[in-house]
């Protein structure tokens, strides 16, 4: 066993991450820090430049409101996200990141991101709420900005690949971070005075469709491995919405994005028969309350729509690509010229829809000969992810911002500082938070830069350096780079290093928590479908894979990281079954059904379902907490109306 240096840096604020929520939070805490005259630091596992979703760049920003051209409201926003989730939202959150979206986009154009203008020299949007850019490197540009907005200040430092395993806590406050660098043998112990979790959602929990030499391909990138999730359960916060997860339908095999298709290129899905599931279905709708009446339809329900032809073997589902943009090119048929001009013009737009960032599906069509104009491809509905900032909903509970409370919404949705978790010092921001989805990149840059002034103000209020337990450092140590020792004691018990009667490799540790998953709480497998029974089953496999846990083995620091995102999936996955266990009723079809409670029950279930574990004694509490209004309600006949694109 390799003897480990312990590095301790102390700081005044800790931003965990360096995905899109940390570099907002990053560019925002510079600033207040420096007034203070606080110190800042900022954690990532990997490389600040290509790290988190947006690694490979995007092509598109997706939460835009628009309100300098007066297009859009706030309450627009709001409105559009508590119908997708099916009328379970916070609206105190989702207003106070819509309210400040614009600015973050503004200062990504300010720091050089290319954002597609019309003729007129305005913005082209994809849909109501989604900009084009040229977004390969989106990532490069934002990450820049942070870095000089730390490094330049002279208050802030850096430290890239170092793996954050879990918290470190003063009683009930929230005193840093404890984690290990993936490259060097050094222990890092972060003492803080506020903590702000942005350390993405969780991948890979459930059985991906990818196998074989596909392994390891996802839409949501592998690498954000729930410890988020697992950093503010361990702490003792209390967590919403752990049962929604989010299965995005994508082209199938390499994930490419939809977004593009649906809504700027206006294409139809249709399945085998060529039939349109959104057209032939549509009664369907009419069985989810007045979610089935709201424009644009719920993406769950979208999704469901398409399983329901799958499920009658009407599969595969097409994107009709070639269809679509024929429509559109059609228009110039009668000018030979214009309209060779225009159809490379969409050949491109499609293929850099892809290449700016899902490399891969542009590969896969090249690979495959799939030429878009001429021939249609499959989407599919992928495997669950846990994602707060897209159109999930799983993340921490957190406190609203003061000013947007009535007087009835204040007493549950506001405690002191705006994205402080129910823990104190500890603040989550971007996919770490609940209930607030639809901020996509741009919304969690904002929120993270919410989240970042707040946590300065708690810091000045509260400008105590928290104590810590050395003990319980020194035991956490012990714990954390246990699987190494366990390997190098028992690597002789076998001849193959991967299967051995004493250890469990991460790699293997994780099959069967997908395959649990997969099986019994509603994955690809089951066809999105589980019940109380299946359930209970995970439950109790589930405790079999923790007590496994202990014994989880570790060749190199590389598999050491590997041992603790796998512990970091499982935790997320013991959330989601133990809520959707308690939610007794089917809200989101399309994300999953439960087949034994397969309706809607708005009288017992129009609520948040929020889960804690107690952080001393390991138990679990669920808790109904009530979904309450900020803006005044549009009365069900005027929903399609007023919310028409
Ligand atoms: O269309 C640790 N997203 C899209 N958003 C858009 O605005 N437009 C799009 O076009 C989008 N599309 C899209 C998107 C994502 C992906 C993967 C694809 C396509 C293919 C969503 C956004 O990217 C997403 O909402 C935000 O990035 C969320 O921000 P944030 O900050 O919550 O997560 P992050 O950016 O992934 O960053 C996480 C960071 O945490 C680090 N990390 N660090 C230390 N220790 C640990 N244990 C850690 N675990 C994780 C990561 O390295 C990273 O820095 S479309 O398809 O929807
Ligand atoms: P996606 O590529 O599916 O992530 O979509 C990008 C954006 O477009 C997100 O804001 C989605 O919610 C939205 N979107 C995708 N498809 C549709 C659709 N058919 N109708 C309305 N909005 C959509």
């Amino acid at each position: 066993m390799p003897k480990f240096e312990t590095v301790v840096v102390e700081t005044d604020l800790l931003i965990l991450g360096g995905g899109m929520a940390a570099c907002g939070a990053a560019v925002e805490a510079a600033h207040w820090a420096k007034k203070n005259g606080l110190k800042v630091a900022l954690v990532d596992k990997a490389a600040i430049d290509r790290s988190g979703a947006v690694a490979m760049g995007l092509s598109a920003i997706n939460q835009y409101v628009g309100l300098r051209d007066g297009a859009n409201s706030v309450q627009n926003y709001v409105d559009y996200v508590r119908n997708d989730l099916m009328g379970v939202t916070r609206e105190d959150l989702v207003a106070d990141i819509a309210r400040h979206v614009d600015s973050s986009v503004h200062l990504f154009e300010k720091w050089g991101l290319p954002i597609w203008k019309d003729e007129a020299g305005k913005y082209v949007h994809e849909g109501r709420w989604q900009l084009m850019i040229n977004g390969e490197s989106y990532k490069v540009i934002v990450a820049e900005a942070a870095k000089n907005a730390l490094l330049q200040t002279g208050v802030g430092q850096i430290f890239e690949r170092v793996f954050i395993v879990g918290p470190l806590m003063d009683g009930d406050r929230c005193a840093g971070a404890i984690g290990f660098s993936v490259r060097e043998n050094k222990v890092y112990i972060f003492k803080s005075k506020a903590t702000l979790t942005a350390m993405g959602g969780a991948v890979h929990v459930f059985k991906p469709r990818s196998s074989g030499e596909g392994m390891g391909r996802a839409w949501y990138p592998p690498w954000n491995s729930g410890s988020s999730a697992y950093f503010t359960l361990k702490a003792g916060a209390e967590m919403t919405c752990q049962e929604v997860r989010f299965i995005p339908v994508r082209f199938k095999d390499a994930y490419g994005p939809v977004g593009a298709w649906f809504l700027l290129f206006k294409s139809r899905a249709t399945n085998a028969m060529g039939g349109e599931y959104m057209v032939e279905r549509k009664s369907e709708l009419g069985k989810w309350g007045p979610y089935g009446r709201v424009k644009p339809i719920p993406a769950n329900l979208r999704n469901y729509l398409g399983m329901l032809d799958v499920l009658d073997g009407k599969g595969p589902i097409y994107m009709r690509t070639e269809e679509a943009l024929k429509k559109i090119s059609d228009a110039y048929k009668d000018d030979p010229k214009a309209y060779a001009k225009k159809m490379k013009e969409l050949e491109s737009e499609a293929w850099e829809d892809f290449l700016d960032m899902t490399i891969s599906q542009a590969l896969l069509w090249a690979a495959t000969n799939l030429e878009p104009e001429k021939r249609s491809s499959e989407i599919a509905a992928a495997e669950p992810y846990f994602i707060g900032s897209h159109s999930g909903a799983s993340g921490a509970w957190v406190s609203g911002p003061e000013d947007l409370q009535t007087g009835e919404t204040k007493k549950d949705y506001f405690w002191g500082y705006a994205n402080m978790t129910t823990v104190k010092g500890l603040f989550a921001a971007g996919d770490a938070s609940g209930a607030s989805s639809h901020k996509f990149s741009s919304g969690s840059h904002a929120e993270g830069r919410i989240a970042a002034k707040s946590a300065i103000k708690f810091i000045v209020e509260n400008n105590t350096a928290p104590k810590l337990d050395q003990a319980r450092v020194d035991a956490l140590t012990a714990e954390i780079l246990k699987p190494m020792e366990t390997f190098e004691k028992n690597q002789s018990a076998s001849t193959d290093e991967d299967v051995n009667p004493e250890y469990i490799k991460p790699r293997m540790f994780m099959f069967r928590l997908q395959k649990i998953m997969d099986e019994y709480a509603g994955g690809v497998t089951a066809q999105f479908t589980t019940n109380k029974p299946s359930l209970e089953r995970a439950q109790e496999l589930l405790a079999f894979l923790a007590e496994d846990s202990a014994k989880l083995g570790a060749a190199n620091l590389h598999e050491l990281m590997r041992c603790w995102e796998n512990v970091h999936r499982m935790w997320q996955a013991e959330a989601h079954v133990r809520t959707v266990l308690f939610r007794e009723e089917t809200r989101w079809p399309g994300y999953y059904m439960r087949s034994d409670t397969p309706t809607l029950d708005e009288e017992k279930w129009h609520v948040f379902a929020n889960c804690r574990c107690d952080a001393k004694t390991g138990k679990w509490e669920m808790i109904k907490r009530p979904i309450l209004h900020v803006f005044a309600q549009p009365k069900p006949k005027e929903l399609e109306p007023a919310l028409a694109h």
